[in-house]
């Protein structure tokens, strides 16, 4: 630890400050930890540079992995493709337009070995964004640390790991979507049996990283996502000690968290302050742990994707870094900063290096890390971080009261606000009142009919596919197929049992039979379905939220739009008046989302706003195949399906659904597209393949949309 830095003036900077009149001043590294979970924090040891990537093949994301390394990236996070997620092996024919799009794809235990080739387990740690398959996954994991270690004992091996699972199955059911399980074989089997496991054979692995990220990412405001996220702790830590036989101090020094960071810069430094007094105050209270550490809230944060915009990409890098400082400011010990290229597609070589600059300049040229927690003391800052911790207590009482987060998210509440604040932020942006640079203000006139195309990742779905059901039929031609089915068996066994496996000894707990599951060469996809015959598959089901829209668009605004927005509002109603008059009943659009992409903000603002605009709206349920949609629009009589895609399937799955539409009569039916799709891609969508009339790029005005939207109806219908 450096003591005290001199700046070229000579002056002093200590590594902490504090009020000198108080008797007793709070410091980083002691209860609660407002200032920081370490004493020294950054003085000691800066967060670690932890960039979020994969894609395409397990080769190419090897060789990505170690490019980075190489440039500086500290820690690794492995982002996995959704069918890995959802437990489907790459050639699983509900996947075909998902495989290696948005994540590496990991189907065997070949698959991770390549992942790792080169990269010592024992030395780098590692993050696996994982949730739905998260037995397998780190079944395979674990396995490939023992065989990159031939002759040490296994045992050993396992107590070097450092890394974090990301094993947060509760926010999945609120926000994320990659559930595969029901919530209660999902929390009492699957979280339990792994935090058993760790806790007792992987010493420095943190067990789950409890995700508050994609909450706000799905809409909700710092108070929301802090709330839900110290909620879902408390229920995991609840689990642990009265369904799993462990002890507090067993599992929770070995939880860890992950906000999102967006540009709302002085409330997220105090969410960060606020949350690790609030976690360390409730976990002392519910569970007296005799460790100290066990109240420590450790974080990983990310910068907000949400936060960034297709239009003028290079200011992405702008918002970008403010938001890396707020979540350094607010003692991180983790960050991933996002690529400017964000709003179109995954990062390339280029923007993964300007992302990962950004944090290695603040590391080492802006004397940022120098002091501990240095907005302590600012009147502004300690009465924000003082009111969130109030708000976020009263709601995180209000869920136990309910009787604790599995309870709450169970009746549909913990969703529903979370949307309703997603809706009330749509609306604030598309009637102005919230400025985006270069999209609702500042825009220039020639980028209003198209964005500015940057080089985009372009992954060939069709060969990594490809290689991929080579590599299956490989791994099962030459495995001993009788002790990969009695591994299997064992699993389904276990799922079947009931009591507790969760103890690292226990001889049935999930993690140690994946473990011998994945030595036997038995793929993700034959274990997943192993514990899904014992416990089935969640169904979700999707509601539009009703009113949210209307109420915030015609707020009156700061500037005084109240006028134009009241009526931009009101002559959208009056044309779909005037629709119905003609056709006999109001637009109806089916709004869809297909493959395993599971990111459905997007999809639900839609649909409120287009429902609170008077269209009829149906929401179609998610991971449908383009025959299911087409099906679907059929049955309901839909004049449009809106997909929303944000996984880059679109270039295989919208032409699919084109083809499907055809060969159902549905060709009248129009359809039209919005997300994550590049510019570039659009020819081929509209003119080359035709699959669809219209795309929204990302920052389409809602009203925009509709009006667009009807246009190409009446089009349809009555010319
Ligand atoms: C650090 N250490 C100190 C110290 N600073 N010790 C004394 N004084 C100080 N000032 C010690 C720590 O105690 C620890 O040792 C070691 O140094 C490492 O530091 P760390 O601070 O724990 O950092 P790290 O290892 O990077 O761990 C950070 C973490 C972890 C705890 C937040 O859980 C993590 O890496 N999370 C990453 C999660 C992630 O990348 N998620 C991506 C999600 S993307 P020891 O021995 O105590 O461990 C996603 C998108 C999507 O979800 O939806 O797909
Ligand atoms: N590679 C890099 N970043 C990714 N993200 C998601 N998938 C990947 C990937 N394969 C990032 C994006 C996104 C957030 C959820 O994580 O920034 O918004």
């Amino acid at each position: 630890m450096r003591s005290e830095r001199l700046t070229p003036e000579g002056i002093a900077i200590q590594p902490v400050y504090w009020d000198l009149r108080g008797d007793q001043p709070e410091m980083p590294g002691i209860f609660p930890y407002t200032r920081g979970p370490y004493a020294t924090m950054y003085t000691a040891k800066p967060w670690t540079v932890r960039q979020y990537a994969g894609f395409s093949t397990a080769e190419e994301s090897n060789a990505f992995y170690k490019a980075n390394l190489a440039a500086g990236q500290q820690g690794l996070s492995v982002a996995f493709d959704l069918p890995t997620h959802r437990g489907y092996d790459s050639d699983h024919d509900r996947v075909v337009g998902d495989v290696g799009m948005a994540g590496v794809p990991i189907s065997t235990l070949k698959d991770m070995n390549i992942l790792f080739d080169e990269i010592d387990l024992t030395k780098v740690s590692v993050s696996m964004t994982m949730n739905g398959a998260v037995l397998p996954v780190l079944a395979f994991y674990i396995q490939t640390a023992i065989e990159q270690n031939p002759g040490k004992d296994p045992k050993e091996v396992l107590k070097q790991l450092r890394g974090t699972i990301q094993n947060d199955v509760l926010k999945e059911f609120m926000v994320r979507n990659t559930y595969i399980y029901p919530p209660e074989p999902s929390i009492n089997r699957v979280i339990a049996d792994i935090m058993g496991f760790t806790s007792m054979h992987m010493p420095k692995f943190n067990s789950i990283s409890i995700s508050g990220y994609h909450m706000q990412e799905a809409g909700a405001d710092a108070i929301l996502e802090m709330a839900f996220t110290i909620a879902d702790g408390i229920e995991y830590i609840r689990t642990a000690v009265n369904n799993a036989d462990l002890k507090v101090d067993e599992v929770a020094p070995r939880l860890s968290f992950f906000w999102a960071v967006g540009l709302n810069y002085y409330t997220e430094i105090a969410k960060m302050r606020a949350a690790r007094r609030l976690w360390a105050t409730l976990v002392k209270e519910k569970f007296q742990p005799e460790n100290e550490k066990s109240l420590l809230l450790r974080t990983h944060s990310q910068t907000s994707g949400y936060s960034l915009t297709e239009a003028q990409p290079m200011n992405n890098i702008i918002r970008t870094t403010i938001e890396a400082i707020a979540a350094v400011q607010g003692g991180t010990q983790s960050l991933h900063t996002n690529s400017y290229d964000e709003a179109v597609g995954l990062p390339t070589q280029q923007t993964a290096r300007v992302a990962r600059n950004t944090q290695l300049i603040l590391q080492e040229e802006t004397g940022i890390c120098d002091v501990a927690d240095p907005w302590a003391g600012s009147y502004m800052m300690e009465s924000l971080t003082d009111e969130l911790y109030d708000k976020a207590l009263a709601l995180v009482q209000e869920v136990e009261e309910f009787g604790g987060m599995t309870r709450y998210i169970s009746s549909g509440s913990a969703k529903l606000r979370i949307e309703e604040s997603a809706t009330r932020k749509q609306a604030r942006i598309d009637s102005k009142q919230e400025v985006i640079v270069g999209v609702n203000k500042y825009r220039l006139s020639e980028e209003m009919e198209k964005a500015e195309a940057i080089d985009v990742l372009r992954i060939e779905n069709t060969k990594v596919r490809e290689k991929q059901v080579a590599r299956i039929l490989e791994v099962k031609a030459s495995r001993d197929k009788g002790v990969a089915e009695a591994a299997l068996k064992r699993i389904e066994f276990s799922a079947r049992m009931s009591g507790s496996t969760s103890r690292g000894d226990n001889p049935d707990n999930l993690l140690q039979l994946c473990v011998e599951a994945a030595a036997a060469r038995c793929t993700l996809g034959e274990m997943s379905d192993a514990m899904e015959r014992a416990w089935g598959r969640h169904v979700p089901t999707s509601s539009v939220v009703q009113g949210a829209y209307s109420a915030s668009f015609t707020t009156q605004t700061k500037s005084g739009d109240f006028d134009t927005s009241v009526a931009e509002y009101e002559s959208i109603l009056k044309r779909v008046e005037q629709f119905e008059k003609k056709e006999g009943r109001r637009p109806r659009i089916l709004v869809a989302k297909m493959g395993q992409d599971g990111h459905d903000r997007g999809a639900k603002v839609i649909a409120s706003g287009f429902s609170d605009l008077g269209f009829d709206v149906d929401i179609g349920p998610l991971f449908q195949t383009p025959e299911e949609v087409a099906v679907q629009a059929l049955d309901s009589d839909v004049h449009v399906i809106g997909i929303s895609s944000q996984a880059a399937g679109h270039r295989t799955l919208l032409p699919a659904l084109k083809k499907e539409l055809e060969q159902k009569g549905g060709e009248n039916i129009v359809v039209v597209a919005g997300g994550v799709i590049p510019p570039n891609d659009y020819e081929f969508l509209l003119t080359e393949t035709k699959s669809c009339s219209a795309v929204f790029g990302p920052g389409t005005r809602i009203p925009d949309a509709a009006i667009k939207t009807l246009d190409l109806i009446e089009k349809n219908l009555f010319e």
